[in-house]
């Protein structure tokens, strides 16, 4: 006999959830495509945008069981890249929470996806991918809508140079198994300030990077991947680690532009199903 299903719920979306290693049985949340009836789908002031309940349930019930599957933590900003991507590309899927802290990422089933025992991983089909930089690669040629990538090349360059930046020479460097490492060798103030250090030079380079560039998004007036990579950065890096945003005035009004965008919005830690309230 199958396991019982039970609806998980928060306090603005309808969040059906799964999690590797828990006894949770829940059934699997379902992210709504956005592109359907997305303003209906908002209630609110553009800064503080809130999923309608009633709006999601209609349009969930016409919803079909979503075919990509996203292995995630709420807390992952690399999960967090790409629960953005697809809602900007107003792709459905469905959520399984992997608990780092529990060490879930370890679990075997887990290590099938991933053998680097890292969030995200993406299901598609017979199609699995880790790594988020990856991920969005695979995403924009199998799902072109919402482009995450300018047509220009020396853009498109740009993009890349500042997706890589973040996921290989910033967010690596702080992330739980680096600090977890730092902390037991040197010592819990050094993983701070290795961290901050880390995230600030990274930051600096993005600063030179896009101050002549940027408008209101990272290189122009549309969202590209270079925003994708950076919004959820900065995020972590001004919530976890302190980081005095007034030193990247260019990062900053990117920031601001991209914090009130609902497809940023609900992918963000606290909306998803295995957030800790
Ligand atoms: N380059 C990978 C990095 C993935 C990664 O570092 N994931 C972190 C969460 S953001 C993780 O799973 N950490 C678990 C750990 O450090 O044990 C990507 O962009 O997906």
């Amino acid at each position: 006999m199958p396991p019982p299903q039970v609806e998980c719920r928060s306090p603005t979306t309808i969040h059906y959830s799964s999690e590797i290693g828990s006894d949770m049985n829940c059934k699997p949340y379902q992210q709504l495509p956005l592109s359907l009836s997305e303003s209906e789908l908002w209630t609110g002031t553009s800064t503080f945008q809130q999923l309608n309940p009633t709006k999601l349930r209609m349009a969930a019930k016409d919803d079909p069981t979503p075919k990509l599957v996203l292995y995630s933590y709420w807390q992952s900003s690399c999960s967090w890249r790409v629960r953005f991507a697809l809602n900007l590309k107003g792709i459905s899927y469905e959520y399984k929470a992997v608990n780092l802290l529990k060490g879930e990422q370890f679990a075997p089933e887990f290590e099938k996806l991933n053998p680097l025992h890292f969030v995200p991983a993406l299901v598609d089909g017979d199609v699995v991918i880790s790594d988020s930089y990856a991920i969005l690669m695979y995403l924009e040629e199998k799902y072109p809508q919402a482009p995450l990538l300018p047509a220009d090349p020396q853009h498109k360059a740009l993009n890349l140079q500042v997706a890589s930046i973040v996921s290989s020479s910033i967010q690596p460097l702080h992330m739980l198994s680096t600090l977890k490492y730092l902390e037991e060798k040197v010592g819990p103030q050094e993983r701070i300030l290795f961290s901050q250090t880390s995230v600030e030079k990274g930051f600096h380079a993005l600063e030179k990077l896009l101050k002549d560039i940027a408008s209101k998004y990272a290189t122009g007036d549309e969202v590209y991947m270079a925003d994708v990579f950076m919004a959820p950065q900065i995020a972590v890096a001004t919530e976890r680690f302190k980081i005095d945003m007034s030193k990247f005035p260019t990062l900053s009004r990117i920031y601001e532009s991209l914090k009130a965008l609902p497809e940023f919005l609900a992918a963000s830690p606290e909306r998803q199903p295995d957030a800790v309230k």
